[in-house]
């Protein structure tokens, strides 16, 4: 028999509500910089962060890898994941938020409800999971930064849900998605998110790219209708990941999914949820793909942890690398900051951080981490050299010689005989990197 027995009060026992103690304090369970009523830049704190618990990491997962078995002890895991179990486990998942003064919360449907042996089963199992969410809300005032359908981890989607080469698979997606659309329209949900996990290949010699790449255009298009039809007023997010689970993902990075969005006509409706992690799976910086999604007007949200250096999967751990959080920060601000999007922690503690105060430790410090780089980023703009460096390097574009080459009646041939005219002589300019750098080096 499971060990759901216990009540919430008593999982996370002797923690009190995280407090904001200030940079001195000594006290391991207190926010240093995360002080949330603070205004930097003419926003609260809490606002600019709009920080996140993603459930699936701290609830859901007991500390299993592929070469062992769990190693944490979270009594409600240890049995079937019956009606009690989720119950429980819901009633822990709200104590954790409450004490740590989450704003928000994140949730797949399968996270937060009992197991599911059919379709039909499926519906109300989590029918009943969201009444349980909606009573919790409406008690703590937490609220849903964004929802999200598990497409990945059941053994039916090992080939893929939208791209599965069985159209039933589909249509069982479909019914997933229509139901955790819904149910996060009426918990008040800011985002909807997709991650496409197994949407891509593990070789091609068994695989139509072509049509798997309609099969999920066709199944993004539907979500967009379905948005549209039931009133959801938050964006549908694309979560960017090149590969892990499978060989290849469809969904590799912001650029790849912006050219997808263009192709399937779907850029105005849908915009990406870009992860530390998966950016430098890709290959890119994390503030490359802010900065791009920024540039490409699609940034929606941000899941917030970070990988190691040396190994090449996707560790999730907790950020705490001050300069990437001071730039992270600052992309963001540059981008004018989060409109329904938040800072989602898809981070867990390591397998040896057993005790369930482990948990505490790596959100507050990734609370801290963020609320620091805030600082670093607002210190930053204020000092306005960094701003003024970039505006005077592209200055030439907003005068004359600029303007002429995007005149609605510009030519090449045009622009080509005034250069010959005028005889242009380009003069090489300094990037000052190093300077720079050492500018920002300053702020963190
Ligand atoms: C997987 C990942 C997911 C998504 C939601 O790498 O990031 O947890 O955030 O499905
Ligand atoms: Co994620």
């Amino acid at each position: 028999m499971p060990d759901t027995a216990y009540r919430s009060e008593t999982y996370f026992k002797g923690v009190e509500r995280i407090a904001f103690e200030g940079p001195d304090s000594e006290n391991p369970l207190a926010y240093r910089y995360y002080d949330k009523d603070r205004v930097v830049l003419g926003k609260r704190m809490e606002d600019h962060l709009r920080f996140a618990v993603c459930y699936w990491h701290s609830f859901c997962w007991d500390g299993v890898d592929v070469f062992g078995q769990g190693t944490f002890k979270r009594p409600w895991l240890a049995g079937a994941m019956n009606r009690e179990a989720a119950a429980a486990k819901m009633a822990v998942a709200f104590e954790f938020l409450e004490k740590l003064g989450a704003p928000f919360f994140c949730f797949h449907d399968v996270d937060v409800m009992a197991q599911a042996e059919t379709l039909k089963e499926h519906a109300s199992h989590f029918a009943e999971a969201v009444d349980g969410l909606e009573a919790h809300m409406a008690r703590s005032k937490v609220k849903v930064l964004w929802g999200t359908a598990n497409l990945f981890s059941h053994p039916r989607f090992a080939a893929g849900a939208a791209t599965n080469p069985d159209p039933d698979v589909f249509a069982f997606a479909a019914t997933q998605v229509r139901l955790c659309l819904e149910a996060t329209k009426r918990l008040g949900g800011a985002n909807y998110v997709l991650w496409g996990g197994r949407e891509g290949y593990d070789t091609l010699l068994n695989t139509d790219l072509k049509r798997e790449l309609d099969q999920l255009g066709r199944f993004l298009a539907l979500a967009v209708e379905h948005k549209h039809k039931i009133g959801f007023s938050g964006p549908l997010l694309i979560e960017p990941k090149p590969h892990e689970p499978t060989k290849h993902q469809y969904d590799f990075d912001t650029a790849s999914v912006y050219g997808f969005l263009l192709r399937y006509g779907l850029e105005k409706d849908v915009k990406v949820n870009i992860e530390a992690n998966h950016a430098t799976l890709a290959g890119h910086s994390f503030e490359h793909e802010i900065a791009l999604a920024d540039s490409l007007g699609i940034l929606g949200s941000i899941d917030i942890n970070r990988g190691d250096p040396q190994n090449g999967w996707d560790t999730d751990q907790f950020p705490n690398d001050p300069s990437e959080m001071v730039m992270t920060l600052y992309r963001l601000i540059k981008a004018g900051g989060f409109t329904t999007g938040g800072f989602n922690f898809d981070a867990k503690v390591r397998r040896q951080s057993i005790d369930p105060i482990d948990m505490f430790h790596g959100h507050v410090g990734g609370v801290d981490a963020l609320a620091r780089g805030l600082l670093g980023a607002a210190a930053l703009i204020e000092n306005g050299k960094l701003d003024e460096f970039v505006a005077a390097r592209y200055a030439g574009w907003d005068k004359d010689a600029g303007k002429k080459i995007f005149a609605k009646d510009a030519t090449l041939a045009g622009i080509a005989d005034a250069a010959l005219k005028a005889n242009v002589a380009p003069k090489p300019v300094s990037g000052r990197q190093e300077y720079l750098e050492n500018l920002v080096n300053r702020f963190v």
